[in-house]
């Protein structure tokens, strides 16, 4: 399953961190012959190890390390996971830092033994599902993903690269072991029993009524195979609002270990549905109903600007560049309608997983009060299953956002 492990490879810590990046020659552009360092491990992902190394006498000069454990930190030794994840990442970061370098940390090495990337350091920015559970607004974020999403996953498709160069690049991303990961906890588990579904029991009745739903179900199973065979663009392949870095002026995408070839709305559907898990989320997270309605609008006018922006920059990076012969404006339309569909599916699909399934989101399994944790949870679902069963319906973004927004909370349950 993966390559052998180097027989050098071994997981740092805060101390043996420090050594490493000493011996790394790339370091000498940050630090200086014989400084002291120190280092602290801040990953709180679900599968990796992720450290913060900085020179005491200069905190700004400072790297985060990234290395891929063999096995699933969530879960531990019990879960193997290919270290070669750190590869794909890698080259994935150099793709995108090629087409958007504006959105993409700067990667400083790979290293193949340690499975590890070293990385430039965001240390002025947070992860925005953080500053979104904290009702913060980040006024050029939809301007920012719209244009990182239109070119990674424009440039790296079929309208664009030639047709030798796609297939090689397929090639070169094929990364089935998390790939896999993907397939069962988004688009399998969640609508069975499983043991590692991780809802809480106040839910569980709409839960079941969803997984019962034989309709829903066929629906998820196309969902299923669009995601394991349209090798249509480079995904980044986890683009929740935990893999960006972000602030009043900057956005930084980051993570894209799952990077891979297939349908570019899963990309796009990741980031409209964690907006709508923390436009739901809102419903108790600001119980001022002012607050909320003000913070909503900021998240439904943050969809539609992301999908006119994306638009708008797929127009001018690839289909003012296309054959306008093979690609017929009737095309092109039908492209655009075709991945509007695809993200509403596949965001929906993404949104039911982070309730039903494991690895939550803090939008939502962080709300303490169990009766408020069940009132955002159902709205959730409910915008979720909307958004799949009606996605044929959808003409413009507009209305994705309606049928959204007109969503409300089963929950508590009427008799
Ligand atoms: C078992 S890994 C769980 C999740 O963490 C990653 O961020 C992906 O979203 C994956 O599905
Ligand atoms: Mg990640």
């Amino acid at each position: 399953m993966d390559k052998e492990l180097s027989p050098k490879y071994h997981p740092l810590d805060v101390h043996s961190v420090i050594d490493f990046v000493k011996s790394r020659p790339e370091s000498r552009e940050l630090f200086r012959e014989g400084e002291a360092l120190e280092a602290r491990e801040v990953g709180d992902g679900n599968l990796n190890l992720v450290f913060d190394v900085w020179a005491p006498a200069d905190r700004h000069r400072r790297v985060i390390l990234k290395q891929a454990l063999p096995y699933l930190r969530l879960v531990g030794d019990g879960w193997p996971l290919p270290t070669d994840r750190a590869r794909i990442e890698a080259q994935a970061l150099e793709i995108e830092y090629k087409l958007v370098p504006q959105h993409t940390p700067r990667l400083y090495f790979y290293d193949a033994e340690m499975n590890l990337t070293a990385m430039q350091n965001l240390s002025e920015h947070i992860i925005m599902r953080r500053g979104l559970m904290q009702g913060i607004k980040y006024p050029h974020f939809a301007e920012h993903i719209g244009l990182f999403l239109a070119k990674t996953l424009g440039s790296t498709s079929d309208l664009l690269l030639d047709y030798r160069t796609k297939k090689l690049e397929v090639a070169r991303f094929l990364n089935p072991e998390l790939c896999k990961i993907t397939e069962d906890l988004i688009f399998t588990e969640p609508y069975r029993k499983t043991e590692r579904n991780g809802f809480h029991k106040e839910i569980e009745p709409q839960v079941l009524a969803l997984q019962a739903d034989d309709l829903l179900r066929v629906e998820v199973a196309q969902m299923k195979e669009k995601f394991m065979t349209q090798a249509q663009a480079l995904l980044h392949g986890d683009l929740h609002t935990g893999s960006i870095m972000i602030n009043a002026t900057e956005t930084y995408v980051i993570d894209p270990e799952f990077a891979f070839y297939g349908p570019m709305g899963f990309d796009i559907g990741a980031v409209i549905g964690n907006l709508l898990l923390s436009y739901a989320s809102h419903e108790v997270r600001s119980p001022d109903p002012a607050q909320r309605a003000d913070f909503r609008t900021y998240l439904t006018d943050t969809i539609l600007q992301v999908w006119k922006v994306f638009e708008r920059e797929f127009q001018r990076g690839v289909w003012d560049h296309v054959d306008p012969i093979g690609m017929p404006k009737g095309y092109q339309q039908d492209y655009m309608l075709r991945l509007l569909h695809d993200t509403a599916g596949l965001g929906a699909c993404k949104m039911m997983r982070r309730v039903i399934g494991l690895a939550g989101v803090a939008d939502i399994r962080a709300i303490e009060n169990v009766h408020d944790r069940s009132v955002a949870a159902s709205l959730a679902l409910n915008i979720a299953q909307t958004l799949l069963m009606k996605r044929r319906e959808m003409r413009t973004i507009e209305d994705l956002v309606a049928l959204a927004t007109a969503c409300r909370p089963s929950y508590p349950w009427k008799d």
